[in-house]
């Protein structure tokens, strides 16, 4: 970063936009003496030293004026907090300005604060200084984002267990277990005459073996962190009128997408944020797939397949009344899919149709239309990606792909540690890969990161947090 860290920094922390009030935060250890340039205790807009007086952890009324006009003008009337180093968000002098939340108003006072001699904040700096001042590890640091982001109560849930610090908690006692280890074969290195080695290195064995057990508990729970945290992206696809858009509806609860018996209705991507057992899920309805010359819902088609490569699951939906000859249109091989026979109100029988699909994809059948078989569809999607099965309230869950890289490298390393040990290597190679492990370990707490690293990692929060 450019700037200095020893900068007092301000930004406007609550949405841009109008609101019953805004809050202007400042940090730093200049910030009383900053805010005291704007800020006086009297309407009349007399300067003493006004939040420099104030006692630590308290709120005063005041009001924001602009002392560089000849006559000071009144910007606002507010509530100012004092918050004193160490015990606040940033470990720094903090002050809290509450405005009336209008957008001129707002950046008046902003923009006086930053002529006091302060600072525009980095996005996330805040956050980055907390994480600087040793309040909190990097991997709560980076929950914070999280629980601002988190739409759903599972999304919440997930962010909350490693804001709280469960993750970091976690971490810090694998890595004290194996820095016990690694000191122990520090030890017999540095007295070989002791002979200590064929003890040691049981014990390490016997550390490894447990600290590879929780880091490999702590990786498994990411498939689930991540959809707590990103949600599911579902896409329903199939032959133009299979009842896709009546099916879209059935997951919205409402008339999103049009329909009529007219094949070629939808054209468009229509997608939709819906909450499915406590995760986040994007549901997105798709033209029907079929050869076509008109241009518009060539265009359609086009982006329909598309949708349909970037899906965790393809609901592809086939007419069980009336089946065209299905191209069953593929998806990437990582994602999943669900055939559905749809319209079984009024289709004979569907048997011939199951047949030709290929076994190894589960198919339901449905009535999108009398919402007949619905519970099995969301059954059976709960069970595919284990929704609603797994405990987000006590357990340490990760939810950054930056944790499930560091925490696989370090297993990777200790797996390397056993080998080498059981093949009868020196302890020495041992403790070798065994720092290399604790190290990895200890980019996820932020220990021994790069300053690039930290930006990268800050600069995804938003301004004011
Ligand atoms: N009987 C019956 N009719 C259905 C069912 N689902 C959809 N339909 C009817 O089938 C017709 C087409 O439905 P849509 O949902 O618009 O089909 P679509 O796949 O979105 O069609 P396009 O957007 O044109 O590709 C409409 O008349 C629906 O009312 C069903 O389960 N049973
Ligand atoms: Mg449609």
């Amino acid at each position: 970063m450019l700037y200095n860290d020893n900068d007092t920094v301000a930004a406007i922390s609550t949405p841009a936009g109008s609101g019953g009030i805004s809050i202007i935060r400042l940090s730093g250890q200049d910030a009383f003496n900053i805010a005291d340039k704007i800020i006086s205790g009297s309407k009349s807009g007399v300067l003493s030293a006004f939040v420099s007086s104030m006692g630590d952890h308290t709120i005063a009324h005041g009001y924001v004026f602009d002392f560089g006009k000849e006559t000071p003008e009144l910007i606002d009337e507010c509530l100012v907090s004092k918050m004193e180093a160490p015990k606040t968000y940033t470990t720094e002098n903090i002050v809290e300005i509450n405005s009336h939340g209008g957008l001129s108003v707002v950046n008046k006072t902003l923009e006086l604060l930053l002529s006091a001699g302060a600072r525009a904040a980095e996005p996330g700096e805040f956050t980055k200084r907390a994480f600087l001042g040793g309040r909190i590890d990097l991997s709560s640091a980076e929950a914070v984002m999280d629980v601002i982001n988190a739409k759903t109560e599972n999304g919440r849930r997930a962010a909350i267990s490693g804001l709280s610090g469960r993750v970091g908690k976690e971490i810090l006692g694998i890595c004290a277990a194996l820095t016990e280890v690694l000191s122990g074969i520090e030890v017999s290195i540095e007295y070989p005459e002791y002979d200590f080695d064929e003890e040691v290195g049981e014990k390490a064995l016997v550390a490894i073996d447990g600290s590879l057990a929780r880091l490999r508990a702590l990786s498994d729970t990411y498939s689930q962190g991540r959809i707590a945290r990103e949600g599911i992206k579902i896409v329903i696809a199939g032959s133009p009128n299979a009842g896709k858009s009546t099916l879209m509806n059935l997951f919205c609860g409402s008339d999103r997408s049009i329909v009529t018996d007219v094949p070629g209705t939808t054209r468009d991507l229509i997608e939709e944020q819906i909450q499915l057992f406590g995760f986040p899920v994007t549901v997105t309805d798709t033209a029907g797939i079929r050869n076509t010359s008109d241009v518009v819902e060539k265009i359609g088609v086009d982006r329909a397949r598309d949708a349909v490569s970037g899906a965790d699951l393809l609901l592809y939906v086939i007419d069980g009344s009336d089946p065209v000859t299905e191209d069953f249109v593929s998806n990437s091989a990582e994602s999943k899919k669900i055939y559905i026979i749809n319209k079984t109100d009024v289709a004979e029988d569907v048997s011939a149709i199951i047949k030709g699909l290929p076994s190894d994809v589960p198919c339901v059948c449905i009535s999108a239309l009398t919402g007949d078989g619905i519970d099995r569809l969301f059954g059976l999607i709960k069970e595919m990606f284990l929704l609603g099965s797994f405990d987000f309230t006590s357990q340490a869950v990760i939810t950054s792909s930056r944790h499930k890289q560091l925490i696989d490298q370090a297993c990777e390393l200790l797996k390397k540690c056993v080998e080498s040990k059981n093949n009868g290597l020196p302890l020495d190679l041992v403790a070798e890969d065994l720092k290399l492990a604790t190290d990895s370990l200890c980019e996820i707490l932020g220990r021994n990161i790069s300053d690039e690293v930290i930006d990268n990692i800050f600069s995804r929060f938003c301004v004011g947090k």
